[in-house]
């Protein structure tokens, strides 16, 4: 899902420069903004360009997609993981969005999948810092050693040999996590995020982590 977003997005996003770096009405592309900015500010009239550059008060009501790729690591000296998100997002008013999205993570040893959903209070700007709150359910599976329980775990022909493993359903798994972060308006439509989470988990105090995330997400009306 992620690469089919960034398929579908990269098209627009990413084969020209973000829109209106030559010029200060940058969303000329959104009608609602094209409309409120038709006639744009004099050239002498900076706080009025300064306005029309930064204003993203049009994405109100827009609705999209988002992909997310990440890592972080749980508790002192664990495995980093990588995890990959997406889901749904819209924009309720211009600063305020909420989301719900499937998450997978893993590294060596474990795999975390389940549904995250939150929430974030952001600028009405192009270049928009957030606040967010957000809540993660899901499950793990751990690899353990099974070489010696009669059973060949891993399909491969070998009964318990040495270093054989299995993959072992460890437990239910929940996490809320305040986080901070920005996005930008690339184009009207496709919005980059940059974001850390302080993940507080039921795992215990041990198990907490920070996560670094990149989103991509798609909008339209
Ligand atoms: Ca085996
Ligand atoms: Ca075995």
């Amino acid at each position: 899902m992620f690469a089919l977003i960034v398929l579908i997005g990269g098209r627009d996003a990413f084969a020209q420069l973000p829109d209106g770096l030559t010029r200060s009405r940058w969303a000329m592309d959104d009608p609602i903004y094209a409309e409120k900015y038709a006639r744009g500010a004099e050239k002498t009239n900076i706080a009025g360009k300064i306005k029309q550059a930064a204003d993203a008060r049009f994405v109100r009501e827009s609705y999209g997609f988002y992909g997310s790729a990440g890592m972080s690591s749980f508790g002192d000296g664990g495995n980093p993981m990588a995890s990959a998100e997406a889901g749904v997002t819209g924009y309720w008013t211009s600063y305020f969005t909420n989301r719900i999205g499937a998450v997978a993570a893993a590294n060596d040893d474990d795999v975390y999948l389940g549904v995250e959903t939150g929430i974030r209070l952001q600028a009405p700007t192009r270049l928009a810092p957030f606040v967010g709150l957000g809540l993660f359910a899901g499950y793990a599976e751990e690899t353990r050693l099974a070489d010696n329980d009669g059973v060949d775990n891993d399909d491969n022909g070998w009964i318990d040999e040495r270093g054989e493993e299995e993959d072992h359903f460890s437990g239910a798994l929940a996490a809320v996590y305040p986080e901070i972060g920005v996005h930008f308006w690339w184009t009207p439509k496709v919005r980059l995020s940059v974001f850390a989470r302080e993940l507080v988990t039921t795992e215990g105090r041990d198990s907490d982590s920070t996560y670094f995330g990149g989103t991509i997400g798609i909008f339209s009306r």
